[in-house]
């Protein structure tokens, strides 16, 4: 490769105050990829119209109607280029077994090789768009930068709508500030003369994460959570690599602040795996009269130890990467109104008045549709009109339940971290855990029902612990132990950490109904758990932790039965050490990695099952 030799093909200069690192890097990987054109983003209003209209003419973008859904687009993927690819996703740490057993490995030198190969001349006949981002409000001492190439306009506008992107975040990277390189292409060079199409992109994918060296190298497909580096591959893959060398937290985490009727106000970090109603949690429309929730993150959340030792935590996100099916007036009115203006959807239906639909935004659907592939479509079709994996892209601020401290650098104090997932029996409504080696117990152990977003059969158990499975940077074991000193560095500064939650919306009764409503209605068991911080809700110990004694929660207008309430709690002895055992078969897999304080739990739980 001849980098020296190379001249920088047309496009605006890079901007005077780049850093030297950062342009040296441009240079290098035009060199290797060989765009027409390289463009350094400003982030600017002009530029975002200007790449809007781009996409219209190339026909990776329709313009929507503009009565019905003002500044909005909508994108048809190539059908083969729908979700995050697991399958291709790779940890390419130094010693396989820092990859941990829940990662795919590669080793650094040979996949390095690899990806220059295939990166090699991938540009062709493409701009390269330089896109410099900062994770978390721009100079905020929780905040991280890096700065992405790549050759898709869909992804830099992407990129613009998700995260703080352009010259201030540029301005940011000065000699001894650490950024991470994030270099992406869709991997369809095009020759002269060739046609492009809509959705370039190729079979063969990579995602590949360099821990040690701290770099992200993505091939072959524009989908968000391949493609927009900045998200699942920097926020948290690299970024629980640099938590843990630092002493914070990256995680799969929404954000929601409360405010009671007294107004007092709680901030609450949750984990749920996909398909558990992550985004909804974090648009609660509260069903108890006072009470309010706003919406700080749905997604991820950086966590760390303030100036006086407790946890704050911040949203590194600027948007919402949501998806769509399921999302309507009734289960989640709030996102229904992010996406009214300004949102560039992909893989949904197309109406006959230009305007937008998926399953689950109106009961019925209309008669007819273009549906994501770009088919007539009909009720009798047969098939989904939007793709099960569809999805909005909205800025964090159209969201009108989005919290004022949203975007706080200080970020605000966490006092409430919940782990949930989706199961039908077993796992209580909510258990508070005894403390925090507990609460690790509960997010190294949390275990969810399959949905049909993914694949494996359906309702099938799989475990996710701390909803970290696809986005743990390191061993999982190692991740949890980290997870343990964050909480006994909090106390040694003399603070408290957050008090730590279980949550199951999802258990069912004999006849397979959901017993708990949900939605608006979890605010009561928010309404609880804070009840449980000032010591005003009751509990009683049991072997699965503290859990609500009856006539400690709010049930005033819920239907809900003795029976069904006890339900909700039950615990059954013999499927209970079931679980704990299939816990212990799960540890051994961690290559006796697994903090001697998890084993102690897992031990504790037997024993005071046994005893029941
Ligand atoms: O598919 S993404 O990773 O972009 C979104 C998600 O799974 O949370
Ligand atoms: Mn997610």
């Amino acid at each position: 490769m001849t980098v020296a030799h190379y001249v920088l093909p047309p496009g605006p200069a890079a901007p005077t105050n780049a850093d030297r690192r950062v342009t040296a890097w441009v240079e290098e990987i035009a060199a290797l990829t060989q765009p027409d054109a390289v463009v350094w983003c400003t982030g600017s209003d002009e530029e975002y119209e200007s790449l809007l209209d781009l996409l219209v003419k190339q026909g990776t973008l329709l313009r929507l109607n503009a009565q019905l859904r003002p500044r909005s687009y909508l994108a048809r993927s190539d059908p083969s280029d729908v979700a995050r690819v697991e399958a291709r996703t790779f940890i390419c740490s130094e010693a396989e077994a820092d990859a941990g057993p829940t990662n795919q490995w590669q080793e650094p030198v040979a996949m390095l090789r690899e990806l220059r190969s295939l990166f090699s001349g991938t540009m062709h006949g493409r701009t390269m768009y330089v896109v410099p981002f900062s994770m978390g409000p721009v100079g905020s001492p929780l905040a991280r930068l890096g700065v992405q190439v790549t050759d898709s306009p869909y992804v830099v506008a992407s990129m613009r709508t998700m995260t703080r992107m352009g010259s201030e975040s540029l301005a940011q990277i000065t000699p001894d500030t650490a950024w991470v390189p994030c270099v992406h292409s869709v991997g369809a060079p095009l020759g002269p003369g060739d046609e492009d199409v809509p959705w370039p992109c190729n079979d063969t994918k990579y995602i590949c994460h360099f821990p040690e060296s701290r770099e992200i190298w993505s091939y072959g497909s524009a989908y968000g959570g391949n493609a927009i580096l900045a998200k699942k591959s920097f926020a948290l893959r690299i970024a629980s690599v640099i938590a843990r060398e630092e002493g914070w937290l990256a995680e799969h985490m929404l954000l929601l602040k409360v405010t009671t009727p007294e107004n007092r106000v709680f901030h609450v970090a949750a984990a749920f795996p996909s398909a558990c109603g992550k985004t909804n949690f974090a648009m609660l429309a509260p069903t108890l009269p006072g009470w309010k929730a706003e919406t700080i993150g749905d997604d991820i959340a950086w966590i760390a130890p303030g100036p006086d030792g407790r946890l704050r935590a911040i949203n590194p996100e600027a948007g919402f990467f949501g998806v769509a099916p399921g999302t309507g007036p009734l289960t989640n009115r709030t996102a229904i109104d992010t996406v009214r203006t300004d949102t560039v959807f992909t893989n949904v239906a197309l109406t006959d008045d230009g305007d937008v639909w998926w399953e689950g935004l109106t009961d019925l659907p209309p008669a007819h549709l273009v549906d994501w592939k770009g088919a007539d479509w009909t009720p009798d079709a047969g098939t989904p009109a939007a793709h099960p994996n569809s999805r909005f892209t909205a800025r964090a601020d159209s969201c009108p339940t989005i919290a004022d401290t949203w975007d706080d650098p200080e970020g605000v104090v966490l006092d409430v971290i919940l782990f949930g997932g989706r199961r039908a029996t077993n796992v209580p409504l909510v258990a508070q855990a005894r403390d925090w080696e507990h609460g690790v117990f509960m997010g190294a152990t949390v275990s969810s029902e399959r949905t049909a977003a993914a694949e494996g059969t359906v309702g099938e158990l799989r475990r996710d612990p701390f909803a970290m499975l696809p986005f743990c940077g390191y061993h999982m074991a190692d991740y949890w132990r980290h997870w343990i000193e964050v909480g006994d560095a909090v106390r040694e500064a003399g603070a408290q950490p957050p008090a730590v939650f279980q949550v199951n919306w999802f258990r069912k009764d004999a006849d397979g109904r959901f017993i708990w409503p949900g939605f608006g209605d979890n605010v009561r068991v928010l309404a609880w758990i804070l009840g449980r911080l000032d010591g005003s809700a009751a509990a009683a110990d049991t072997p699965l932790g503290l859990l609500p004694v009856a006539g400690s929660m709010n049930l005033d207008g819920l239907n809900l039965t003795d029976s069904q309430w006890q339900e909700l709690f039950h615990i059954d002895p013999a499927s209970q050490l079931a679980e704990a055992a299939d816990a212990a078969a799960y540890f051994d897999r961690f290559d006796g990695r697994v903090p001697a304080a998890l084993r102690e739990q897992l031990s504790a739980l037997t024993t005071s099952l046994e005893r029941l």
